[in-house]
């Protein structure tokens, strides 16, 4: 197939400071309304690749430094034909959550009970809850450390922190801290696949790590047909055998072969949860399989909800 339709790119940038907004596309968002599949791959695309493609981009609204390659927007041509599923959340059930954590790594166990990894300098910290919102087990990180992605493997609980190159390892009974480790670069997101750990730092490439030494053992880049990713942010290894990672500062979640490295599936939630507008809510962050269905749950920075869902072809 050879038609090739006009993709419109938003703009991206990196600081990554509580709240940030991207202004360009704030109007268009807060419609609410679900872009076509077709515009899916515009969010999702590295930097590097918007820089290749400034030949036909366009400013938004004058805001920006449009040829600085955090805050591009632009438009571009890609394959139609891409083998990618197009999908969106069917919300099974929603569940009041904490609104005043800064929500960076959930996981749910076979008992449906959570565990929940939360951010900021100073209010950081790991603690397991029920879906009744009953929480237990709460530890506070010392002020220094940004709490990250965390993940259960096995008895143990990795939590990661964002700039400090740290990892602590917890007992999963009470998640005390049993050891830290120090690793290069940023944290951002951890999953198990019950044998390596798998790790994102916000760029398109999610790295494994042996589940006892945390040293690195593989990588791969995560391309979505055949062009980068970046800011894959939250992650859940699944049942399926596929890594599900959020894209921070956009309502897409990416569905990627870790054999590959490529993008099987994008999920699209614009709109689909109310929890993303109240006042003082960020952006979609946490995603846990539900072990033993279909289900994930999924929420965010700040919001008051959790949302139960099936992901179902986007009917277009
Ligand atoms: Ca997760």
């Amino acid at each position: 197939m050879s038609a090739f339709r006009r993709i419109r790119f938003s703009p991206v940038v990196q600081d990554r400071a509580p709240f940030s907004r991207v202004s360009c596309v704030s109007s268009r968002r807060s419609t609410r309304a679900t872009p076509r599949p077709g515009r899916l791959l515009s969010r999702l695309l590295a930097p590097t690749l918007l820089s290749t493609v400034l030949l036909t981009a366009g400013a938004c609204s004058g805001e920006g430094d449009v040829s600085h390659p955090d805050t591009i927007s632009g438009a571009a041509t890609l394959p139609e034909d891409a083998a990618i599923e197009h999908l969106s959340p069917q919300i099974v059930a929603t569940y009041a959550w904490n609104p005043e954590s800064f929500t960076q790594g959930v996981e749910v166990d076979e008992g449906r009970n959570l565990i929940v990894g939360t951010g900021l300098y100073g209010e950081s910290r790991i603690y397991r809850a029920t879906l009744n919102g009953e929480e237990t087990d709460s530890h506070r990180l010392p002020q220094q450390f940004f709490g990250e992605g965390i993940t259960i493997h096995g008895d143990k609980v990795w939590q990661l922190t964002w700039k400090s190159g740290t990892a602590f390892e917890r007992r999963r009974n009470d998640l005390s801290v049993i050891k830290t480790v120090n690793y290069e670069g940023q944290g951002w997101g951890i999953c198990s696949d019950g044998e390596r750990l798998i790790m994102s730092d916000g760029s398109g490439t999610l790295v494994f790590r042996h589940p006892e030494s945390f040293e690195q053992i593989g990588s791969v880049n995560v391309t979505i047909d055949g062009q980068p990713t970046t800011y894959l942010n939250e992650l859940d290894c699944s049942e399926d055998g596929s890594i599900y990672a959020n894209v921070w500062q956009t309502d897409h979640i990416l569905r990627i072969d870790p054999a590959s490295g490529d993008v099987t599936g994008v999920i699209d939630t614009a709109g689909a949860f109310d929890a993303r507008f109240r006042p003082g809510a960020d952006v979609l962050n946490g995603i846990a399989h539900i072990p033993g269905s279909d289900r994930y749950l999924l929420t965010g920075k700040k919001w008051d909800t959790a949302y139960e869902v099936r992901f179902v072809p986007t009917v277009t």
